[in-house]
């Protein structure tokens, strides 16, 4: 229907509620913020006529009166008296004070701000426009929040994660989507459970990929789909386990998530071809049909065949195929069944194959799609490279061996944690680990082998030693705890002990090996915090050209930068211009560098900051 104008979620305006977070004293708290995008789906319905219907402006009402999900003693503990009293005093005009899981566990806060999109959709409703709107959205707020949750309709999530997982690429960061079967408000809600369970992954467990969360478990985003209608547990991800399960303990499976190489840095991609479709074979599909399915504009073809992948010898179909791929269309085949890849172990696979048509090995038909369109949007990739990337796990949406264990290529394609295939040094490790419990044993520590790795390749990364390292996450079962020193934020890893001691080389490997670059430690300083309180430019400058970014406030930000124009350190100023640091921020006076320079009669500085950094020179208005 050429006049049918598709529903649309627009852009948001990002800047209030994120200053009201500033307006909070993070200094002695370990803060993790988190984003929420809610798009709309049935976690924010209510019944109208007899029929569910997004509504908006009520859901953060409702989230600010459920006690689990926010708590506004924690919010206040972190304001003072006068800044409390102007944020909530009405007559002033509202501020978005941010919402505030009550504290848990290690004294962790997790603060978070709603965006509602409008108007608000049912999942039913959206189209790849809305996937681009929500990866853009996560692109320009990416460097100021530590994860993000997406508030979605559960009967295309599966398509929204998938295209997520493509156009993100380089993710270093959590995204989760959920929603739920039951509208929020209602008593027996599931939604409840599901925003706390995706709110605690993204803020304090470093998974740097697009999940889905849905009745305790954690799924990646591009291998799920939704197989049931009315139970809470409504998603299955037949091809790979989930990444994490809640029960009495969090229990992330951190050999299962897959690792970025954080030496590039992260992006999001901003065209999907729309020229894709998806067919489902049936008995007695006639050729006619398949070649009106395969007509231009079509570009992209995800066929659903039978079984292991197979599709009836008949010249005439099978010519159409042929056809359509010679004409430069891009077929990709998967199966109709739930589990298991296509093969070509039968004669009626590998006719599909002489015919051009591609693998879609194991990938549910939400993932080969937005793969489908997320390859074909890459004008600049010529059609070979296209099929081949068709063929390859671009972001864990496939097995296949092969590709895992060539490791990372590029435009964002993620290595399997778990190098299986090459445990082939246990010797090295069983060295190394013998050598270091001769070294403990005097402690009464007993250190076992899983204990060993994270314990090593510390001491390795403070060494600088990476080609060690190397052999040890090769040698050892390594994954991403191993690597990020455990499994939740506020403890320094590698990366840290790494950029403490200068060690850019192996900062450059832990990054290449999928190390996490927004990391925070204890002091929530990120491995870039570390190398600017060092006074370590050529790092800071190799850690913020990857896209790394401070962990701290930017009033702690504005008090550093203000306290070195006091001293009139030129050098340091520079270095944390060439960082990417702000040098307008305020310090908790809201005095600017260039003011305390002026201040404190540093000419050097201020010429600096007027002439090369182009500060506006505007007066004080808050004093
Ligand atoms: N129709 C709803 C949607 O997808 C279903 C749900 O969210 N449970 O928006």
């Amino acid at each position: 229907d050429q006049n049918y104008q598709p529903k649309q979620l627009k852009k948001f305006n990002f800047t209030m509620a994120f200053q009201a977070m500033e307006l909070l004293d993070l200094t002695l708290t370990k803060v993790s913020k988190v984003l929420v995008l809610y798009t709309g789906g049935t976690i924010g319905m209510k019944s109208e006529n007899g029929a569910y219907v997004p509504v908006a402006n009520y859901l953060g009402d409702a989230i600010r009166h459920t006690k689990v999900l926010h708590d506004n003693q924690c919010l206040r503990s972190l304001m003072t008296e006068d800044d409390w009293e102007i944020a909530t005093d009405t007559s002033l005009g509202a501020v978005d004070l941010p919402f505030a899981l009550p504290t848990s566990v290690g004294n962790r806060t997790l603060l978070y701000v709603i965006y509602e999109y409008e108007p608000l959709l049912d999942s039913s409703d959206m189209t790849m426009d809305d996937h681009l709107r929500i990866a853009a959205d996560i692109g320009l707020e990416y460097d100021f929040f530590d994860g993000f949750v997406i508030l979605h309709g559960t009967d295309t999530m599966c398509y929204t994660a998938s295209a997520l997982s493509f156009l993100l690429e380089n993710l270093g960061k959590p995204v989760i989507v959920t929603g739920s079967q039951i509208p929020i408000i209602e008593c027996r809600s599931d939604g409840r459970d599901n925003f706390l369970g995706a709110l605690i992954l993204a803020g304090f467990y470093c998974v740097p990929e697009v999940c889905v969360f849905f009745h305790n478990e954690l799924l990646r985003g591009n291998r799920c789909t939704k197989i049931s209608t009315n139970d809470f547990d409504a998603f299955a991800s037949p091809n790979c386990n989930p990444l994490a399960k809640l029960g009495i303990d969090v229990h992330v499976y951190w050999h299962r998530v897959l690792g970025a190489d954080h030496t590039r840095k992260f992006r999001v991609h901003d065209t999907l071809c729309n020229q894709v479709i998806l067919l489902r074979l049936f008995p007695s599909m006639t050729t006619q049909l398949i070649c009106e399915f395969l007509k231009p504009p079509i570009r992209g073809l995800v066929l659903q065949s039978y079984g292991a992948g197979n599709f009836p010898i008949n010249d005439s179909m099978l010519a159409a195929l042929r056809e359509a791929s010679d004409r430069g269309v891009l077929v990709v085949n998967i199966s109709q069944c739930q589990r298991g890849p296509v093969s070509v172990i039968y004669r009626t696979g590998q006719v599909l194959a002489e015919a051009g048509v591609l693998s879609g090995a194991d990938m549910v038909p939400e993932a080969a799609l937005s793969k489908l369109a997320y390859v074909l949007s890459k004008e600049d990739w010529p059609l070979e490279h296209k099929r081949r990337k068709l063929q390859r796990s671009l972001r864990g949406e496939a097995t296949s061996v092969a590709d895992f264990s060539e490791g990372v290529e590029q435009d964002g394609e993620r290595r399997a944690p778990i190098d299986q295939a090459r445990t082939d040094q246990p010797a090295l490790l069983d060295r190394m680990c013998a050598h270091l419990s001769d070294q403990c044993a005097f402690a009464g520590i007993t250190l076992s082998r899983d204990y060993f790795a994270p314990a090593l390749l510390n001491a390795l990364a403070v060494s600088g030693h990476f080609d060690r390292a190397e052999q040890l996450l090769r040698g050892s079962e390594f994954n991403l705890a191993t690597l990020n020193s455990g499994k939740y934020k506020f403890r320094a890893g590698p990366l840290h002990l790494a950029a403490a001691h200068g060690r850019t080389d192996m900062v450059r490997y832990l990054l290449r090996r999928g190390a996490a670059l927004h990391a925070k430690d204890e002091r929530c300083r990120t491995a870039l915090d570390i190398a600017l309180d060092r006074g370590d430019a050529e790092l800071a400058q190799l850690l913020a050209s990857v896209g790394g970014a401070s962990g701290r406030s930017l009033a702690q930000t504005g008090s550093r930068l203000n306290a070195l124009a006091a001293t009139g350190d030129l050098a340091s100023l520079r270095m944390h211009w060439t960082a990417g640091s702000d040098l307008r921020l305020t310090d908790y006076n809201r005095f600017t560098p260039l003011h305390t320079a002026a201040l404190h009669g540093h000419l050097h500085v201020v010429r600096f900051l007027c002439r090369e950094v182009r500060v506006p020179a505007k007066p004080l208005d808050l004093l």
